[in-house]
């Protein structure tokens, strides 16, 4: 994965656990890399042993660190450059999912190794929906658990996400349901 995921966990980490716990995270992971660049595409192995690594060192599960990532993710990529790509995407959480194949395609254009996961929704009601996620990578579905709660802060709703459908279970993908909450 390019460069600004691995970036994204270390600001995630030093911002709350600070720069050394980063250092003692990166140096079991085996990782021995000063500054991760951006725009660089680095294997996923490595980003999967920092989760691995952090999920030890913090006392987490892997699954507990990767929804913690995917709820930071959109904070930090709102606020490192890509504030204008998700505001296009639109400005509540079903118009967003739908948009963000969209996204990655936007994003694709100009970063060839990107290797967009693909996200479909449909109404099951008015206050219920379901998103399929497809993804080339394994195991990364907490993350997007992570991620449908840090939208879901974004655009201000409340809501319940529950996974219904499970890759690691043997599914052919992984599903969320969401219910908004009425208040
Ligand atoms: O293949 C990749 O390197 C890759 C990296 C990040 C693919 C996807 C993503 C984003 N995605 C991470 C989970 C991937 C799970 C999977 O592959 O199965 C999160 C997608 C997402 C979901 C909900 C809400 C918001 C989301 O992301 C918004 C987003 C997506 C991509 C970028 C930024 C925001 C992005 C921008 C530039 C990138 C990489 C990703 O790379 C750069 C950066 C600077 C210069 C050149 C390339």
């Amino acid at each position: 994965m390019y460069g600004l995921v691995n970036k994204a966990i270390e600001e995630m980490v030093c911002s709350r656990f600070g720069e050394e716990t980063w250092e003692t995270i990166k140096e079991k992971a085996d990782v021995d890399i000063d500054f991760f660049m951006t725009m660089e595409a680095y294997p996923d192995d490595l980003t999967h042993r920092l989760v691995h690594s952090a999920s030890e060192v913090l006392g987490m599960s892997p699954d507990e660190v990767l929804q913690a990532f995917g709820e930071y993710w959109v904070i930090y990529t709102a606020s490192e450059g890509y504030a204008q790509i998700l505001d296009l995407a639109g400005d509540n959480l079903r118009e967003f999912l739908a948009n963000l194949d969209n996204l990655h395609a936007r994003v694709g254009l100009n970063f060839p190794q990107l290797q967009p996961p693909s996200f479909q929704c449909t109404d099951n009601s008015e206050n219920s929906m379901e998103l399929h996620y497809y993804s080339h990578r394994q195991g990364l579905a907490p993350m997007v658990k992570g991620l449908l709660k840090g939208l879901a802060c974004r655009f201000q709703t409340e809501v319940e996400i529950e996974q219904t459908s499970d890759r690691t279970q043997g599914a052919d993908n992984d599903v969320f349901s969401i219910h908004y909450k009425s208040n």
